[in-house]
C-alpha cells in the first residue's frame, strides 16, 4: 500500500488533483481509494472513501469552540490527531494498492503543527510519498520558484519521506513558461543566471544564497507538469511514485 500524499499552497489545486489522479487510475484499472483530511472543504470535486469530515468538521469546531475561522483550522488539524486510529483501520479495510490524500488549504497546518506529521507516521511513513504542487503562477519568476523550492525543501526536512515535484494547472502556462520552469527545476545553474541578470538587489543576492543551500541540499529533482482539468501528467505522476517504491514495476490490474 502506497500512501500518496498533495501538498502545497492554497488553492494550487491539491483537491482538483486527488479528483484527477484517482479517476486517471480508475481508468488504468489500479486500485485506488481517496482520503479527504480536509475539514474546511465545502466541495470536493471527488466523492471520499474516506473523510475526516466523519469526525471533524470546521464550522462545528468554530460553533463548539467559539472560535473564527483561523482558529478553528488549528484546533480542527490538532482534533485530527485523535481520530487517526480508528481512520488508520477504515482506511486498512479497504485493502488498496494506493490512498491519495488531499490535505487541508491551509498547507503550513499539516506541515508544521504535530498532527501532520503524527498522521504520516501512524499511516506508515515508509509507505508514504508526498506530491509537492509548486503554484504555476508563483513559479513563472526565478525568486517566486525559489520561494517554493524552500517551501519544498521545509516539508521534506520535516517529514522525511521521498518526494515529487509537481507543477499542477500547466495549462494556465504557455509551452515557453512551461519549459523554463522545467528547466529550472533540473539546472539550477540556469536560474541562477536568470537571478544574475536582473538588477542587483537584496532580493536577487537572497535568492542566489537560498540557491546556493538548496544545492548542497540536493533539491534539483525534475518537476512534472500536470493539468487536472486536462488530464495531463497523471501517468508521470505514477511512473514516477512506483520508480521511487518498486524500480517502475508496474501494479497489477485487477
Ligand atoms: N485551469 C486549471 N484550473 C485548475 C486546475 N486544477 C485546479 N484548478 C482550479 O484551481 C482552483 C483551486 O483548485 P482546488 O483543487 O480546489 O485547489 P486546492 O489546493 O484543493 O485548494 P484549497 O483546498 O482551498 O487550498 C479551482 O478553481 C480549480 O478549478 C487545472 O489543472 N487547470
Ligand atoms: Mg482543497
Amino acid at each position: 500500500m502506497i500512501n500518496l500524499y498533495f501538498i502545497g499552497s492554497a488553492g494550487s489545486g491539491k483537491s482538483s488533483l486527488t479528483n484527477a489522479f484517482f479517476g486517471w487510475m480508475e481508468n488504468q484499472r489500479y486500485d485506488a481509494i481517496t482520503v479527504n483530511l480536509d475539514p474546511g472543504i465545502e466541495k470536493a470535486p471527488y466523492v471520499p472513501d474516506v473523510d475526516i469530515r466523519d469526525w471533524v468538521k470546521l464550522d462545528e469546531v468554530m460553533e463548539e469552540y467559539d472560535v473564527g475561522p483561523n482558529g478553528a483550522q488549528v484546533l480542527a488539524s490538532d482534533l485530527i490527531a485523535l481520530n487517526i486510529d480508528e481512520m488508520k483501520e477504515i482506511i486498512d479495510s479497504f485493502d488498496s494498492d494506493y490512498v491519495i490524500f488531499d490535505t487541508p488549504g491551509q498547507m503550513e497546518l499539516f506541515v508544521l503543527r504535530q498532527s501532520g506529521k503524527f498522521l504520516i507516521d501512524t499511516l506508515g511513513a515508509d509507505q508514504s510519498i508526498i506530491g509537492f504542487l509548486y503554484d504555476p503562477v508563483i513559479s513563472k519568476t526565478p525568486s517566486g520558484f525559489i520561494s517554493l523550492m524552500l517551501q519544498a525543501a521545509s516539508v521534506q526536512v520535516r517529514f522525511n519521506v521521498p518526494f515529487i515535484n509537481i507543477l499542477p494547472k500547466s495549462d494556465l502556462l504557455t509551452e515557453d513558461e512551461r519549459n523554463r520552469i522545467m528547466n529550472w527545476s533540473m539546472n539550477m545553474a540556469d536560474l541562477e543566471d536568470e537571478i544574475h541578470n536582473e538588477a542587483p538587489s537584496m532580493q536577487s543576492q537572497l535568492s542566489i544564497e537560498f540557491l546556493s543551500a538548496l544545492k548542497s541540499f540536493g533539491a534539483n529533482q525534475n518537476i512534472i507538469p500536470a493539468s487536472s482539468t486536462y488530464g495531463s501528467g497523471m501517468e508521470g505522476i505514477y511512473n514516477t511514485v512506483q520508480q521511487i517504491y518498486f524500480g517502475g514495476e508496474d501494479l497489477r490490474r485487477d
